[in-house]
């Protein structure tokens, strides 16, 4: 049975599907960027709010602003916009719940006019994104906005017909001024600390060189909250799509696979109305940066922390890496010797146990978390996640050996893109190509790759760095046997 509207009443009892009439609801959301996470995420609490709580007003539209984003559309609009959200629990129990939350989705280069009437829609009062640590468009050295992106100077010069999220929030935002309607809040649900306060900037650079009026307007009126978000989501497998066939004749072209866990944290900073999310579990704070920074600094950056290398040693899940012990005490002893020390004091949160349930989250066997995944635009990634802690335990004479290992494992994996055992790495990421380009010479100069400055910065010029990396990185091409190099280190 395809997944559509209609048919969900001939549903299997064992699958739950949305119990509000999604013909009455109004959009209250329009979300940029919708993936796997945003559906078993922001898409899921509000899914929950129309079920529990009977608020219509909140239904969300998708909008996917590259041609990427296409087999999405058309998967989406075959099925109404439905899904399956597929719980795995690390116990083997499995729920599936379809959602409803989404009712409809535009792609952007079909029709840019649609997407900027959409957006400022009386009835849009949050704009949310999920665009990847990459898609913010700043220069990470100096952290200023990249006006030399092609997509950038085409907005700036077609207003009307933009490309990029930048160019569609301004235009929206102007429209919104002209006809007196209030600005929507703009939530960022992207894994950077301090995610609203960096979208703000980015906005607010754009905004400035557009049109003056309409920048200092964003400045005063527009909320850009900061928020943590958290749930392991994994790509979507044929096995997931097979499963659902099989055990429940439920044809559903793009399912979403997630854990148990969700953790949503959010600064109550909007400028338009907001969902009541406080029903939902959702923890409304006044400042959000120690969530964020606990979160990124150990769940974020421990993936890579077991990814890098784990992808060079051959094993292809997170779960896989929990398995092993070597990568698991090198992942708790990155979290506890580098990232705990930094991150001082989280209200109501004790991160010993923090730490504990990640290891329980990671090992779950049941969430095929691929390392392909997670290795995916570390170039976009470390810069957030690892880089930030070598710094500040490099000035706190902190200890700064797990991070360098995995920044010189890095290296190794963008210059020779084989697994130890022979087999070609997969290596997703922007950057590819000038990363490999650096990492290629490293046997000749074993600083090579710290020549990327744009994501290292000047730590090619710090001592005491240099010489560890150089120790590290030595190990990993000499010994061949990244595994046996993390035991040294254990
Ligand atoms: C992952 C995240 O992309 C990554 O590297 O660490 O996608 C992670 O699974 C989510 O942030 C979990 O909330």
């Amino acid at each position: 049975m395809e997944l559509k509207q209609k048919n969900l009443p001939q549903l299997a009892k064992r699958i739950s599907y949305p119990n509000y009439d999604r013909e009455q609801l109004k959009t209250g959301i329009v979300h940029i960027g919708v993936g796997g996470f945003h559906r078993s995420h922001q898409a899921y609490y509000i899914h929950k709010l129309l079920e529990k709580h009977g608020n219509m007003d909140w239904a969300i539209c998708g909008v996917g602003l590259r041609e990427a984003d296409r087999n999405m559309a058309n998967v989406l609009d075959k099925q109404d916009c439905l899904y399956t959200l597929v719980t795995q629990g690390s116990d083997g129990k499995v729920e599936c719940e379809v959602i409803g939350a989404i009712t409809e989705f535009l792609l952007a280069i079909e029709s840019p006019p649609t997407v900027i009437a959409k957006l400022a829609h009386p009835d849009t009062k949050i704009v949310s994104l999920t665009i990847t640590e990459g898609g913010y468009n700043f220069n990470p050295t100096t952290g200023d906005f990249n006006f030399e992106n092609p997509d950038i100077q085409h907005d700036l010069a077609h207003p009307d017909d933009p490309k990029t999220v930048y160019g569609y929030l301004t235009a929206a935002l102007r429209k919104r001024r002209a006809d007196g309607l209030p600005p929507f809040t703009i939530l960022s649900c992207d894994n950077i600390q301090h995610n609203g306060d960096m979208i703000r900037k980015m906005v607010l650079d754009f905004a400035k060189k557009q049109n003056t009026e309409l920048a200092k307007w964003i400045e005063k009126k527009v909320g850009f909250p900061n928020s943590m978000v958290d749930r392991i989501t994994p790509g979507t497998s044929s096995e997931i799509i097979d499963y659902l066939k099989k055990e429940h004749n439920l044809e559903d072209e793009w399912p979403v696979v997630c854990e148990p866990f969700i953790q949503w944290v959010v600064e109550d900073n909007f400028s338009n109305d907001r969902p009541p999310l406080e029903k939902l579990g959702v923890q409304l704070v006044p400042d959000v940066t120690p969530y964020e920074k606990m979160k990124i600094r150990l769940l974020n950056a421990g993936h890579s922390v077991l990814g890098i290398p784990g992808a060079i040693h051959g094993h292809s899940t997170i779960d896989a890496c929990m398995q092993d012990s070597v990568f698991s005490k090198f992942m708790r002893q990155f979290m506890d010797k580098e990232a705990t020390p930094i991150l001082g004091e989280v209200e109501g949160i004790n991160i010993e146990e923090y730490k504990d349930s990640l290891e329980e989250r990671f090992a779950n066997p049941n969430i095929k978390d691929s390392l392909s995944r997670i290795c995916s635009e570390s170039s976009a990634k470390l810069p957030k996640f690892l880089i930030p802690t070598l710094r500040e335990n490099l000035e706190n004479g902190g200890s700064i050996e797990y991070v360098t290992f995995i920044l010189a494992a890095w290296c190794y994996y963008s210059d020779k893109n084989l697994d130890d055992n022979g087999a070609t790495l997969e290596i997703i990421d922007v950057q590819k190509d000038e990363l490999h380009q650096a990492a290629k010479d490293t046997q000749g100069n074993w600083k090579a790759f710290l020549n990327l400055s744009e994501i290292f910065g000047d730590l090619i010029e710090n001592e005491r760095f240099v010489k560890e990396y150089i120790f590290a990185v030595q190990a990993i091409y000499k010994g061949k046997d990244v595994r046996k190099s993390m035991e040294g280190l254990l």
